[in-house]
């Protein structure tokens, strides 16, 4: 598959951790994938995760939503999983399996890797690496670990330093807040919250879609 960094431009990220109650990730996926999102990473994490075969039967039912809509299928972390179930990348942190390990397996596939400040850059090895995610842009409700929000100057630092390289801001983006990362060059952006807890899934993504045409 060969990668295309207008695909970066509505990434959603979600697993069912992130779905609200009372509904389902089948249902948010399918509705954000009838408003138009360019890329999903199945990202299952947390104390009441799936794992095992409940993760893999999941993962291949959103796999076949995604196909439906030529969306690309991504999958956080779970190396083994993404060659499993042959999805179409995997995302993978600093502290994760190191992409040397396992960027043999996915020559034809799309690695992205977090990278969220100029050190983890200057360290980190892209040669296979297809894009970068940037963040936390702003305090996020959806990862308990996460590292002090970096702001949207970091997507500015890092294009001096890359050029065009493939480059998705995350963390705590909202519609209130997508311009600012726009204007500092991003390629997209990758949301969970403002997705799976939005009231409207179509306006918020056709809201997104207006700053990354
Ligand atoms: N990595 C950095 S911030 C974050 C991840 C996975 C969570 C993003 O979620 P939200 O709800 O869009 O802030
Ligand atoms: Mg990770």
């Amino acid at each position: 598959m060969s990668f295309k960094a207008s695909e970066l431009k509505i990434y959603f990220i979600c697993g069912t951790q992130d779905i609200p109650e009372n509904q389902t990730i089948q249902d948010i996926l399918t509705q954000a994938l009838e408003a138009g999102i360019t890329m999903f990473q199945f990202r299952e994490k947390g104390d009441k995760a799936l794992s095992g075969l409940n993760k893999e039967k999941l993962a291949k039912e959103l796999q076949a939503l995604c196909n439906t809509y030529s969306v690309p299928f991504i999958v956080n972390d779970d190396v083994s999983l993404a060659k499993r179930i042959n999805a179409d990348g995997i995302h993978v942190g600093q502290d994760d399996e190191a992409v040397r390990a396992f960027s043999n397996d996915f020559q034809d596939k799309i690695i992205g890797l977090s990278v969220g400040n100029l050190y983890e850059y200057e360290k980190s090895d892209l040669t296979n690496v297809d894009y970068i995610g940037v963040g936390p842009m702003f305090e996020t409700p959806s990862k308990s670990d996460a590292n002090a929000p970096v702001g949207p100057d970091m997507i500015k630092q890092l294009r001096q330093k890359m050029g065009k390289f493939p480059m998705v801001a995350i963390g705590g983006i909202t519609e209130d807040n997508v311009g600012l990362i726009a204007n500092a060059g991003a390629d997209g952006i990758s949301v969970i919250s403002a997705i799976s807890r939005s009231n409207n899934i179509d306006n918020t993504v056709n809201e997104f879609k207006k700053y990354f045409k």
